[in-house]
């Protein structure tokens, strides 16, 4: 099964668009996989993919670690999506990707910015080859992030445009399986909406801890909302869970 059938399938199966970020940090390896796994057993329900990112893979590594996460997650029916913002050259890029994929990752988060040739033009390759999707990033989350994805510029046909908007263009070019769009900039979600049509995929980190509103966001038009401490670091993450499913049902 595709990630794009897996997550649509938890999607409605769990009535859920919620994407769970795992990024809990503790020193203690044992304890970390305990935690994660606990949080991931008890809110599995009201989520329809997990996401994971380098605060696991650092300290519990790929194998023997973030792997039976991934593992853990299939056995729930859910999607697994590294986190890993590819970003470099397509080398260094498609190393990071097949360990991810060996991992058992099912989908990657990269950034549009390293540009095709020589940059992610291995990364879609062998995501393609191996059946795996590829989620562009398209605007950040953060605040810091107008300064370049707003920037205003010239597409190559010479009308001014702005960035996010032509990254947003390449995502399409490139068939990209989804974009990134935060949660905390619903005008641009509704933007880069129009731009990439009805099929593709938005994912909006940025809800809850972030100041990112949920029923926002997705009325602005995006499908998976990504949420992590507002779930994780909540007295009850199954109950945040759920709150935040029933949010944005
Ligand atoms: P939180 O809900 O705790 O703010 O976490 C959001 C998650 O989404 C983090 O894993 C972060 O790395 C990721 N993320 C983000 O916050 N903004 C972006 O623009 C892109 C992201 O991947």
């Amino acid at each position: 099964m595709t990630f794009e059938e897996m997550i649509r399938r938890a999607s409605e199966t769990n009535r859920s668009r919620i994407v769970l970020a795992l990024d809990l940090e503790d020193p203690d390896p044992d304890a970390l996989l305990e935690r994660s796994s606990r949080i991931l057993r008890e809110s599995g329900e009201y989520v329809c993919a997990v996401k994971i990112n380098r605060q696991l893979v650092l300290a519990l590594g790929l194998r023997n670690g973030v792997d039976k996460l991934v593992k853990f997650a299939h056995e729930l029916a859910l999607p697994s999506i590294m986190d890993a913002k590819l970003n470099d050259v397509g080398h260094t890029n498609e190393f990071m990707l097949r360990s991810y994929i060996d991992a058992g990752f099912d989908a990657v988060i990269a950034s549009p910015l390293v540009g095709w040739e020589g940059g992610l033009d291995s990364v879609f390759g062998l995501a393609k080859s191996k059946g795996k999707a590829v989620i562009l990033l398209v605007y950040m989350s953060n605040p810091g992030a107008d300064a370049l994805y707003s920037l205003r510029t010239m597409s190559a046909m010479g009308k001014p445009t702005q960035v996010f908007e032509l990254l947003a263009e390449m995502a399409v070019e490139w068939k990209a399986n989804g974009v990134i769009v935060g949660a905390t900039k619903p005008e641009i979600i509704s933007r880069v909406r129009q731009l990439v049509g009805r099929e593709m995929a938005i994912f909006s980190p940025g809800v809850g801890a972030q100041g990112g509103d949920a029923r926002s966001a997705v009325e602005s038009g995006s499908d998976y909302l990504i949420v992590g401490r507002s779930i994780y670091t909540d007295p009850i993450p199954s109950a945040a869970a759920k709150r935040y499913r029933d949010m944005a049902l």
